[in-house]
């Protein structure tokens, strides 16, 4: 095990300002200053375990599709600020008949990424109900992030845009699209919403506030991502 100084534990320890995972040390492999829980949901078949492999290890999983058994979880450290911030996936079944596995698992978690396939509109039409269960089930002030997955898929779309421009608004959450085949987005969605979590931490009384909306504008003007599929 390798220790670190971290300043930032001893600070959130001493004021209580936190009830976030906040840890000092790590595996040699594994450094990192703060751990968060992240989880992926959506309908079965939506990429929910694609998004997760091009996320940690940058490859597409093609081919075949295997539905997730259960629920499975990966780790991946990401620098946010200068902060190592870990974190722990958890990749969820899509199918109902896992249901009451994954609920268990809801009330750890700080942020949810709520995805469906654009080419796929009973997956956008059950974002509803998964928000209802995450209502139910999940912290209140849990992060979520809305994402229509797929959008390499032009040909296929029966999902516009706008449709989940409009109803990520009417939930007040962050949207975007993503492919976890060509990658576009991926990135962007987990460093989104390590940052939100990272600044409500470790954020003093006089900190300006994380937008997380206005810094995914932001980013994605930046990188021209959401131009091409
Ligand atoms: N073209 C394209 N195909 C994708 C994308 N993401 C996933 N797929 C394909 O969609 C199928 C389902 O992907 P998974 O990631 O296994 O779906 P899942 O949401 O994990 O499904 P469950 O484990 O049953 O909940 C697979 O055949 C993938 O290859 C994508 O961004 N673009
Ligand atoms: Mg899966």
């Amino acid at each position: 095990m390798s220790t670190r100084k971290a300043s930032l534990t001893d600070k959130q320890a001493k004021n209580g300002t936190s009830k976030y995972v906040l840890e000092r040390c790590a595996s040699v492999n594994e450094y990192y200053d703060i751990a968060f829980k992240v989880m992926l949901l959506g309908d079965s078949a939506v990429g929910k375990t694609c998004v997760l492999v091009r996320f940690k290890d940058g490859a597409f999983l093609g081919g075949n599709f295997i539905a997730t058994v259960g629920i499975d979880f990966r780790n991946k450290v990401v620098d946010v600020d200068n902060l190592k911030v870990k974190l722990q996936i958890w990749d969820t079944a899509g199918q109902e008949r896992f249901r009451s596995v994954t609920h268990a698992y809801y009330r750890d978690a700080q942020a949810l990424l709520l995805i469906y396939d654009i080419t796929n509109k009973p997956s956008f039409d059950n974002i509803r109900a998964w928000l209802t269960e995450i209502h139910e089930y999940a912290q209140k002030d849990v992060v979520i992030m809305l994402l229509g997955n797929k959008s390499d898929m032009a040909a296929e779309r029966v999902v516009k845009t706008e449709e989940g421009e409009k109803l990520a608004k009417e939930c007040g959450i962050p949207f975007m699209e993503t492919s976890a085949k060509t990658g576009v987005n991926i990135e962007l969605a987990f460093h989104a919403v390590a940052k939100e979590l990272k600044h409500r931490a470790t954020q003093q009384p006089n900190d300006p506030k994380f937008k997380i909306h206005e810094y995914i504008d932001s980013q994605k003007h930046k990188s021209g991502c959401c131009k091409q599929a």
